[in-house]
């Protein structure tokens, strides 16, 4: 489904030359004023300043105006970065820029700009034909694309990870939420928006970002091999270049401008099963019984729009839930968290409080005539008294909390987490199925249509609800899924990209997707387990499932009317196969645990692409059906039915075979067998791999035994991150970290634990070092004490090539010897 005719007609502009179209150029530039940030050009026509930002980090901004409005982002976390020193001169033809460790270098005469780092490695550049162009409101900046530079992100995108394409023909996307149901490989623009892209350029790192929320649309080398143009249909140019050398440091220095994803309370990274819709309440009983009855292990079920009272936001349908807060309780007690669809569409129904707490409030997005806007979705399908809805304006402060706090009721029920849907918005007879463009919204005081906060929208709806859970639930991390999203986005919702189909082609086609997310900052995502419209075939269920584990959020998903789609259903052996895919989830949480919290402290996503860790390595460049989970797994799903047998691209170092712990060589392809029950997965050398036994939800693991598995490495560390999984104290310190560290030589392996830092510690547990050898040891010495061979704890045994040694976790250093 390919939807916006006016994005192919914006895409015809951008490529178009300037004489034909109308378009006008930057041209020579005046003297620059220098400040203490840096240069600013003005001449009465346009304005440009070229900014020192952060270390490594500078803003190129323009509009064809006398000067600048505002300075107002909707994606950067205030209060901004203070600038490094900047020192300006004039080097030859050019204007030089020169600020924490980037030049920028501009040539007035010409209108040109280019970026480069300190070594002299040019980063960005203006294409030498066409700079930076305008015509009406649509503003075009034409960069130089290199034949070995790759480029990824760009957020929610299907396609191929690197935008330049499978064959480097090019790809041309844009930033526009739509609501997309059925989409494929092709369609664009998908749910989010992220206009923010990371070049990789023989191992080199840079990244380029576009604040600005008016639709956008970026030519990835597929109008002309050569160039990268980047056009916005309002507001300014107004672009970050974000400097690495490394992909790390890229994503790195990205997320601290725009903001990480925040740690999720454990139980959202369990299991989560929903469908388009269960009900009444005996079915999510029934659901929950069997659940625990089979011995499949989840954290929580969904409810979808048919628990809401004639497809209402953020009411009860009380003929199918009489007793919401009974049901919630009772599922609480097995273990179970309820997360409740809360979408930003109520009826327009007079007389009615939410309605009318809305209208007095002044709370609603208003036409341009003032009236305020109505558009038919959910509640207009409704079978008893379907009518309109009216749409919060999220862009006002006043009205973010107003919303945020109409939550209470459901919490009081015992809703454990948010589902923010249809936010795009969508608008099912909306002129382009959203709200149109000359809407008004009040940006806190100040006038803004629909076309520039449209893209913000859903962000700023999940800005109300993660708020909103805060005040309401001080002290607890909140959940919160969102469909749409913008830059920033990932500070308040984990996101989900829509209506997929249950479908090989959707499976695979969720790596990249997936894939690109994390690399836009949108570290806490996944994708519809199952698919969502159609029936999913069991073979399919089975892989999807057992790729799922890997997916930061993992939520099996369904349409109205398709088939059942939970794990048992397809009966046996699926069932047996599709619980033990579950079941390594939970073994996997202590590892998945520590991956999301170095993605909220730096911005590195846990499912990553391998040219994150190995950037100078090409056969990682367009690598997307594998992925890193972590630092230390890697993953090779199974993407094609009826594949038994794939082959997977290992770095250079050693790797071992996640199930038999089979060694392998890296630097090469490799054959590996994929049988029904598992996908390939691979552990490096030195790796650290932390688990626990299988349990049946988060709320069992207290108490469970700790068991790191030791990779062999001459020397290596890893660490463990830990807290009480649901509150806040962690920000001020209450955590556990620890560092696993080894060293081996001539038969004798030290393996170290040190004490842990930080203000918590687990309920007591045995601890289980699972230590790989070529060679049985004759003894094991823990702390200087030889420990006893058998069952006991403290002591070991040998089995297979692994030494276990099991001791009582004394949450302080220790050290093991075994030789
Ligand atoms: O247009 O709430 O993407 O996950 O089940 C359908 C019903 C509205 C779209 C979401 C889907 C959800 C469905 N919603």
């Amino acid at each position: 489904m390919r939807r916006p005719t006016l994005l192919l007609a914006l895409a015809a502009l951008a490529v178009a030359p300037p004489a034909l179209a109308g378009w006008q150029s930057l041209g020579r530039l005046p003297a620059p004023r220098v400040t203490p940030r840096g240069l600013e050009y003005r001449d009465g026509r346009v304005a440009l300043d070229v900014h020192a930002v952060a270390e490594g980090v500078v803003r190129v901004r323009f509009v064809p105006r006398p000067g600048f409005g505002p300075d107002f982002s909707w994606s950067l976390v205030e209060p901004r970065p203070v600038p490094p020193p900047a020192r300006c001169s004039r080097q030859g033809a050019h204007d030089v820029l020169a600020a924490g460790g980037l030049r920028v270098l501009v040539d007035r005469s010409a209108g040109r700009v280019e970026v480069q780092a300190a070594d002299g490695e040019s980063l960005e550049a203006d294409d030498p034909e066409q700079g930076l162009a305008w015509s009406g409101q649509v503003l075009r900046a034409a960069r130089r694309l290199r034949d070995d530079e790759h480029v990824y992100g760009l957020g929610e995108k299907a396609g191929p990870l690197d935008k330049r394409g499978w064959q480097l023909g090019g790809t041309s996307v844009a930033m526009w939420n739509s609501d997309t149901y059925r989409y494929d490989a092709s369609t664009d623009p998908l749910y989010v928006s992220v206009p923010f892209y990371l070049v990789l350029r023989r191992g080199r790192a840079h990244g380029v970002f576009l604040d600005e929320s008016h639709r956008s649309s970026f030519d990835v080398g597929r109008s002309s091999p050569g160039r990268l143009t980047v056009a916005v249909e309002g507001g300014e140019l107004d672009t970050y270049v974000i400097d690495g050398p490394t992909p790390r440091q890229v994503l790195e220095r990205y997320t601290a401008l725009t903001g990480r994803v925040p740690l999720p309370p454990l139980w959202a990274l369990g299991y989560h099963q929903s469908r388009y819709s269960y009900f009444p309440d005996g079915r999510l009983r029934e659901l929950a019984r069997q659940f625990r009855e089979r011995r499949v292990p989840a954290d929580a079920l969904w409810l979808d729009i048919h628990a809401l009272q004639d497809f209402r936001p953020l009411t009860w349908d009380r003929e199918r839930f009489p007793d919401p807060a009974g049901l919630l309780a009772e599922l609480r007690r097995q273990g179970l968290r309820t997360v409740v669809v809360a979408d930003p569409h109520p009826k327009k129904q007079p007389g009615e409080a939410l309605y009318e707490a809305g209208l007095a409030g002044g709370h609603f997005v208003r036409r341009a005539d003032g009236t305020v806007c109505e558009g038919e979705v959910w509640p207009a399908r409704a079978e008893r008294e379907p009518g309109p809805s009216v749409f919060p304006d999220f862009a006002r402060p006043a009205t973010r909390a107003w919303w945020g706090a109409l939550y209470g009721p459901l919490l009081e029920t015992g809703v454990a987490g948010l589902w923010n849907d249809m936010d795009e918005p969508s608008v099912f007879d909306g002129p382009g199925g959203t709200l149109p463009l000359d809407a008004r919204h009040d940006a806190d005081g100040r006038a803004a249509d629909h076309a520039e906060v449209h893209n913000v929208y859903g962000q700023l709806m999940t800005r109300a609800s993660f708020e909103g859970l805060l005040r309401l639930r001080p002290g607890q991390r909140p959940f919160v899924l969102t469909r749409a999203s913008f830059a920033g986005g990932q500070r308040y919702a984990a996101v989900w990209p829509g209506d997929s189909s249950s479908d090989w082609s959707h499976l695979k086609g969720s790596i990249p997707m997936l894939l690109g997310l994390g690399l836009s900052g949108f570290a806490f995502a996944g994708a519809d387990v199952g698919g969502f419209s159609d029936d999913a075939a069991p073979e399919l269920l089975a892989r999807w499932l057992q790729l799922g584990v890997f997916y930061p959020f993992f939520r099996n998903h369904s349409d109205f009317g398709t088939a059942d789609q939970e794990p048992w259903a397809h009966g046996q052996p699926w069932e047996r196969i599709n619980r033990r895919s579950i079941e390594l989830r939970y073994e996997l949480l202590p590892q998945l645990y520590t991956a999301l919290r170095e993605a909220s402290r730096t911005g590195l996503p846990a499912l990553r692409p391998l040219f994150v860790d190995f950037p100078r390595e090409e056969a990682a460049w367009g690598l997307d059906d594998q992925f890193l989970f972590g630092d230390d797994l890697l993953v090779a799903p199974v993407v094609r039915e009826g594949q038994r047998r794939r082959e997977a691209w290992l770095p250079p170092g050693d790797w071992f075979d996640f199930w038999t712990g089979e060694r392998r060589a890296g630097g090469r392809r490799v054959g590996v067998e994929a049988p029904l029950e598992r996908l390939p997965i691979f552990v490096r050398a030195g790796a650290f791999v932390f688990r626990q036994p299988v349990v049946q939800h988060t709320g069992e693991m207290p108490g469970q035994p700790l068991i790191v598995d030791v990779y062999p490495a001459e020397r290596s560390e890893g660490r463990l991150y830990e807290d009480d999984g649901e509150s806040l104290d962690y920000q001020r310190g209450v955590f556990a970290e620890r560092v696993f560290r080894q060293e081996r030589q001539a038969g004798l392996c030290r393996v170290g634990v040190g004490a842990p830092v930080g203000g918590w510690r687990p309920a007591a547990r045995e601890l289980r070092l699972r230590v790989r050898l070529d060679v049985e040891p004759r003894r094991v010495r823990l702390d200087g004490r030889e420990l006893p061979r058998g069952g006991a704890s403290p002591g070991w045994s040998w089995d297979a090539g692994v030494a276990e040694v099991r001791l009582p976790d004394p949450q302080a250093a220790l050290e093991v010897l075994l030789d």
